[in-house]
């Protein structure tokens, strides 16, 4: 961890509480004029550090932006998933960005946010809507043991994973729609995109791309997603803290693949279909031009969505898109 990031760790421990300068200095192994100098250096960057005499410091709040030391310092020690975390003011694509870090051997576990990207993607080549600063926009890569039929699974956590953060900080219940979206009263409010690099039989690398939308009002989407698209604050009528949402979804995320690598899938495959909106419902699946109707029955070990047809056969999908005919039956 950098010194600032280790600052704002000490900082935010403490709370509300003040903690003393020769406590911090010491901590931090610095001298105290160095110290004002970090502290100086990120009241910069926005982050409202209050300094009383004698008493110390304390952090009063921060900034609505995201900073790699901020994300680090609200992080627990010793996970994989965000041992590394790199933040830019603009990309094209967050997936782009982690692609060309697996390329030069960047060990996995390194998560890449944009504030803004100028060329978001979905799956098939779709759109993904990223204003600057109203949402999560993170790829994380992953480097798993494996065949590459169990890509599925890695959607089938960071699911888990962005449910959980968004219920834990937000209160707010959310359901998960095969393969990679997440809803709010049945509007998209996340989506997931899962592309791996593989041989016949060896995953090579998986980036896994999340945006989750946080502080949107309607106008802030686009006519063509305004009506299916929701936000968090849309939801809750309140603004969010993106950096502290960020903390709790990279913690969810390594605290699923560390389960995952546990062996412990299954249980995951329990938690994401008790948040499922698909299974149990009379489902149509496109998958390229083949369209398949049937009731979704359930998650495969491997992630792949079992779905009985209309001739009573059980076909697994792999991918495809997924619209819901009808309540549970
Ligand atoms: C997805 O694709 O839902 C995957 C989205 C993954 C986005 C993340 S952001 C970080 C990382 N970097 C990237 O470039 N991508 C990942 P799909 O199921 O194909 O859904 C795409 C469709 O969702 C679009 O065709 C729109 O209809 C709709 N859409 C686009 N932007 C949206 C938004 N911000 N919120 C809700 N719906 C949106």
């Amino acid at each position: 961890m950098t010194t600032d990031a280790r600052l704002l760790a000490a900082l935010h421990e403490r709370g509300d509480e003040f903690v003393t300068t020769p406590e911090l200095a010491r901590r931090l192994g610095l001298s105290r004029l160095l110290l004002a100098g970090r502290i100086e250096a990120l009241r910069e960057l926005g982050y409202d550090i209050e300094t009383i005499p004698l008493l110390g410091c304390r952090l009063r709040g921060a900034p609505d932006a995201l900073h790699a030391d901020d994300l680090l310092a609200r992080l627990p020690r010793g996970r994989v998933i965000g041992r590394d975390i790199r933040v830019f003011a603009a990309t094209t694509s967050t997936s782009d960005v982690c692609e060309k870090l697996a390329r030069d051997g960047v060990p996995e576990g390194v998560v890449v946010l944009a504030e803004t990207q100028t060329q978001g993607r979905g799956r098939l080549g779709r759109k993904w809507v990223s204003p600057p600063r109203k949402g999560l926009w993170l790829s994380v890569l992953l480097r798993p043991r494996g065949r590459p039929a169990e890509a599925t699974r890695l959607t089938v956590m960071a699911a888990v994973a962005l449910a959980r953060a968004v219920e834990a900080l937000a209160g707010l219940r959310a359901d998960i729609k095969w393969p990679n979206d997440l809803l709010a009263r049945g509007r998209k409010m996340a989506g997931i995109l899962t592309e791996m690099s593989a041989e016949a039989d060896r995953v090579r690398h998986v980036v896994l791309g999340l945006g989750l939308n946080v502080n949107q009002t309607a106008p802030d989407f686009p006519p063509e997603v305004r009506k299916t698209a929701t936000s968090l604050k849309l939801e809750t009528g309140a603004n969010w803290c993106r950096a502290g949402l960020a903390a709790a979804v990279i913690e969810e995320l390594d605290r699923g693949y560390a389960r995952m690598r546990g062996g412990g899938f299954a249980a995951l495959a329990g938690e994401w279909e008790a948040r499922s909106a698909t299974l149990g419902r009379h489902v149509t699946v496109c998958c390229g031009t083949r369209r398949m109707r049937g009731r979704a029955e359930a998650l495969d070990d491997d992630g792949a969505l079992l779905l009985r047809t209309e001739h009573g056969r059980i076909e697994r999908v792999l991918g495809g898109d997924v619209t819901v005919e009808s309540g549970k039956t």
